[in-house]
């Protein structure tokens, strides 16, 4: 991996989508998986660190929602798509195949070094939001919070925004977070520069 080389996109490329644990590649390379409520914007965050529009389209292949998507990063790495949570249309049964794939992943995948969870700045820290945190606090998981669709605020509320999320954290040793936007790309270059150190950091 390529920690003295400043990137200002992530090459990667679709590896493969699996309907759980067992089916995913071997675990011989490290991830870090992206997380978050449906319509958080997940895919677009994955859209504008790789600069690649096609990888979300990916995701957004029917069928394949419910799946988790691993994309191979050519500076080595994979990011790991899991499937949205908290669709209010999905029905219980969904929900519940989402949390059994899910955690499954989560718990049992040893080359799992970090955890990014993408909100709505708007409506972040929703109860499984916070099931989430809370878990990954308690694995000892770094995790970074994306509230995104900061430029849906001002900067002066993006930042109380930030502030207000991590002060209901005070005591998180693996929790981090920052303002986003994937439509104006307010973080971008940040958040390739954590998922760089955290990849090499292996
Ligand atoms: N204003 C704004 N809209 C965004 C941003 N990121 C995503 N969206 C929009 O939010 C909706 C859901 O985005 P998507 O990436 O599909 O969310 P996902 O379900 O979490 O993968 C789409 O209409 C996006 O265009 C952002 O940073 N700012
Ligand atoms: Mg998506």
């Amino acid at each position: 991996m390529s920690a003295d080389r400043q990137q200002d996109r992530l090459e990667a490329a679709f590896l493969t989508s699996a309907p759980s644990l067992k089916q995913c590649p071997r675990d011989d390379i490290p991830e870090i998986a992206f997380a978050g409520r449906s319509n958080a914007g997940k895919s677009s965050v994955l859209n504008t660190i790789t600069g690649n529009k096609k990888l979300a389209k990916v995701s957004k292949t029917p069928g394949r929602t419910q799946l988790l998507n691993l994309f191979s990063l050519a500076s080595g790495g994979r990011l790991v798509d899991l499937p949205g949570y908290g669709y209010a249309k999905a029905g219980k049964q969904a929900q519940e195949k989402w949390q059994s794939a899910v955690n499954q992943y989560l718990s049992h995948r040893d080359n799992l070094r970090a955890l990014v969870i993408v909100m709505d700045i708007r409506h972040p820290n929703q109860p499984l939001d916070q099931e989430l945190i809370e878990w990954a606090e308690a694995s000892e998981l770094p995790t970074l919070v994306l509230l995104n669709k900061a430029d849906k605020l001002s900067f002066s509320r993006q930042k109380q925004a930030l502030s207000k999320f991590l002060n209901a954290y005070p005591n998180s040793r693996y929790l981090d977070a920052l303002a986003f936007s994937a439509l104006k790309g307010t973080g971008r270059k940040e958040l390739i520069d954590r998922l760089m150190y955290l990849f090499d950091r292996g």
